[in-house]
């Protein structure tokens, strides 16, 4: 028997969601955004990725252009071009539920990436995967490491590429791969959001479409002493990261997490002064 994808609201209790989260691996989270949220975001990000070729423009190896997608816009260092997603940084489902399910394995968690993913007409299905492999030196057991979503910011349909995902997945042997009829589609209008937890397996849909773009925004936060999958430190202008909240600087790493990422053995908020 293959399980469900489960559909709640964002007012949902946040310990039910991470009690959700801990069950299933994942669910669709609905309202994520509010319909100004998610017409701000669009607005904020339409120039940057209307100039933005697809494919890879500085890949480290030839498994990183086949995974990212050839037909695919992706772009990172969201917190330096939209202000809206400082919001959902700053208090959101996911900082509620990553405080339930992160801070027993951290001190804080860190920003792990703030990245737009456009699927273009004709991309293929992106393979399974769990994002955690990305701490592939990680040997089982290990704690758990992340926290995400993927946010749709366009209707996500099966044939312009919405997310597969396998829930209960999150439980599996690292060895065991998902079956047809295990894997389920997140469709979901625009607004809406994809929990899911790093351990879940998970992959881009094809888009079957020949004039379609899937508008994905992938947001994730991990244990903070970890080193994390986007160099945020690097993606974001520090002229940017000083317009704003501290708790955002916090989220992109200007705090350290006990002795990790200090600067001049001590905090690094000493660079934004
Ligand atoms: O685009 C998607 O729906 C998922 C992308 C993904 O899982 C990834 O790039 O790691
Ligand atoms: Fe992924």
């Amino acid at each position: 028997m293959s399980a469900a994808l489960e559909r709640v609201d964002v007012s949902t209790d946040a310990e039910e969601l991470a009690a959700i989260l801990e069950r299933d691996g994942a669910a669709i989270v609905r309202h994520a955004l509010t319909e100004e949220q998610l017409t701000r975001i669009n607005a904020e990000v339409d120039g940057v990725i209307g100039a933005t070729a697809p494919g890879l423009r500085h890949p480290t190896s030839d498994f990183f252009v086949e995974f990212y997608g050839g037909r695919t816009i992706r772009l990172d260092g969201l917190p330096g071009k939209s202000k809206t997603f400082w919001e959902i940084m700053e208090d959101s489902f996911m900082t509620r539920v990553a405080d339930i399910l992160l801070l027993p394995n951290c001190e804080d968690y860190l920003l792990n990436t703030g990245q737009l993913i456009q699927i273009g007409p004709g991309e293929t299905a992106q393979f399974l995967h769990r994002d955690e492999d990305a701490w592939s030196y990680f040997k089982p057991p290990k704690p758990l490491l992340e926290v995400e979503a993927m946010f749709a910011l366009t209707d996500f349909t099966i044939e312009n590429g919405c997310t597969q995902v396998v829930p209960g997945s999150h439980l599996w042997e690292p060895e065991r791969e998902a079956r047809p009829h295990e894997i389920q589609r997140a469709e979901m209008p625009a607004g809406s959001a994809l929990l899911y937890l790093g351990a879940t397996v998970h992959g881009g849909g094809a888009n079957t479409t020949t004039d379609q773009w899937r508008r994905g925004m992938f947001f994730g936060f991990v244990v903070g002493w970890l080193r994390t999958e986007e160099a945020c430190l690097l993606t974001v202008p520090m002229d940017r990261v000083r317009e704003m909240p501290t708790r955002v600087q916090e989220l992109l790493g200007y705090k350290a997490h006990e002795g990790i990422g200090v600067v001049d053995v001590g905090s690094p908020m000493t660079l934004l002064k």
